[in-house]
């Protein structure tokens, strides 16, 4: 947790928005509840919900709080435990003391939350988040039967957490450190006979226990190609390509996630090499023009550009590039996006609406494929953090049907592209700060990228 200040500057900041963009009415905030693994009392790991940690900053399940647009009064919603409370869980801090905390001077049970909102809501509009949980979805269903998510609050939020502060930053730096350690122990740990479960428990236990947990489901795996392969079983054999995207969640709940592909055996072959030069290129590409005033879109359009160069080199593709670029044929070899937000969630901010995160008003979504899945397209400004990750797969059934339906047929090789179906697939991701006059990677250190460099610490 920051300190009470941060809270109050943050929620005094949201209060002025909204007063700008001409709302009245009240603001509600629901936290996440415990959610069942199986009953009551067994309960998935406890996550509060991210946007009331950056606002109200409390961890714990079961709260709720309104600030007044018209008064600026703040309630916090919460009840203190019982004797059975203290049975189980052990003595805890009073509603009060907490609210103080982070700066709230009202509080009520959390009981009292329906009465008080029908008391205090005739005629007037809630403005409320998209809920990211079911359990809350079905809280604010029955709190104000028929009423929508707020848009005004939702772009309010969205301007506030896009532009990361200084002790976010700090943060996140944090959270890659730990990210740069993980991803350390799972390379160090590749070997041949191995199967992957291993390397993912001991990769994991860093983000436990130096953090809160992982940021997402780990990915590792030797089939690449398949972009969310979360399947662990698999033995470890030689002369393949391992793809490790991994993130840590940090105690402070700010998230980390690179990515890296290995060699099994600890040097690439020639074929490897030639697909990991080219990714590696678009990585570096992407990176060099990341500055504010140009949007994610170029940047991600740019490393297609020069992917398609790289497999022109190589006889997979023919044609002039910028007609390629155009007709989508990258998609083909890298069908998601160049990045996408990151911070208290390692895709910041989904839950309310990825167009609205990710797009400037003036940005409409593509329907391409691998264009249409780009989730930050905006115009960058200093504060954005985001992720830098090209990947070139080779998926054997979306080349087939490219074929069938006869796409791409001017550029694509068909014929030398069948000599790769057994490739996999390369991402190399990198966690990046837009900065006044830049970009700079997250983290103290960078996990070793160029390819030379891979084999050397694989030694
Ligand atoms: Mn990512």
């Amino acid at each position: 947790m920051f300190s009470k200040d941060v809270y109050i500057r943050r929620r005094q900041t949201l209060l002025a928005k909204m007063r700008e963009a001409g709302q009245s009415g009240l603001i509600l905030f629901v936290g996440n509840a415990d959610a069942p693994a199986q009953y009551k009392d067994n309960c998935y790991k406890w996550r509060q919900d991210s946007s009331w940690l950056y606002y109200w900053g409390l961890d714990e399940p079961l709260m709720a709080a309104v600030i007044c647009i018209d008064s600026g009064e703040e309630i916090l919603f919460a009840d203190d435990v019982d004797i059975d409370d203290i049975i189980w869980m052990g003595p805890q801090p009073s509603v009060a003391s907490k609210a103080a905390s982070v700066g709230v001077a009202g509080h009520r049970p959390y009981g009292a939350l329906a009465g008080w909102l029908q008391e205090r809501t005739k005629g007037r509009k809630v403005h409320f988040l998209p809920p990211s949980r079911y359990y809350n979805t079905m809280q604010l269903a029955s709190l104000l039967p028929g009423s929508q998510p707020s848009e005004a609050l939702v772009k309010a939020v969205i301007s506030m957490r896009l532009i990361k502060e200084d002790i976010e930053i700090e943060a996140i730096d944090a959270a890659c450190a730990l990210g740069f350690e993980m991803h350390s122990v799972a390379r160090d740990s590749i070997a041949v006979g191995l199967v992957e479960q291993e390397i993912v428990g001991k990769m994991e236990g860093v983000a436990l226990a130096k953090g809160w947990g992982v940021s997402f489901p780990t990915i590792l795996t030797q089939h690449g190609e398949t972009l969310h392969n979360h399947g662990h079983a698999a033995v470890i054999e030689p002369g393949k390509l391992m793809v490790i995207d991994a993130g840590v969640e940090s105690n402070e709940h700010y998230a980390s996630d690179f990515t890296r592909t290995y060699p099994t055996s600890g040097k690439f072959t020639q074929k490897q090499r030639e697909i990991y030069q080219i990714v590696y290129d678009c990585n570096e590409l992407a990176f060099s023009l990341t500055r504010p005033g140009i949007t994610y879109r170029e940047v991600h359009l740019a490393t297609a550009r020069r992917m398609l160069e790289g497999l022109s080199a190589l006889g997979l593709v023919k044609g002039d590039l910028d007609e390629m670029v155009a007709k989508g044929i990258a998609g083909l070899f890298q069908p998601h996006g160049l990045g996408h937000n990151m911070g208290l969630d390692v895709h910041d901010m989904e839950d309310l609406g990825e167009n609205l995160v990710g797009y400037d008003p003036d940005q409409t979504r593509a329907t391409q494929l691998g264009l249409r899945s780009l989730r930050m397209a905006r115009r960058l400004v200093p504060g954005h953090v985001i992720t830098d990750e090209p990947g070139i797969y080779f998926i054997p059934a979306l080349i087939e049907k490219f074929k069938k339906e006869g796409l791409g047929y001017d550029f694509v090789n068909y014929a030398k592209l069948e000599g790769y179906y057994d490739f996999g697939g390369i991402r190399l991701e990198d966690d990046v700060l837009v900065t006044a006059d830049g970009a700079r990677r997250l983290g103290p250190r960078r996990l070793p990228i160029a390819p030379d460099d891979v084999e050397a610490v694989m030694k």
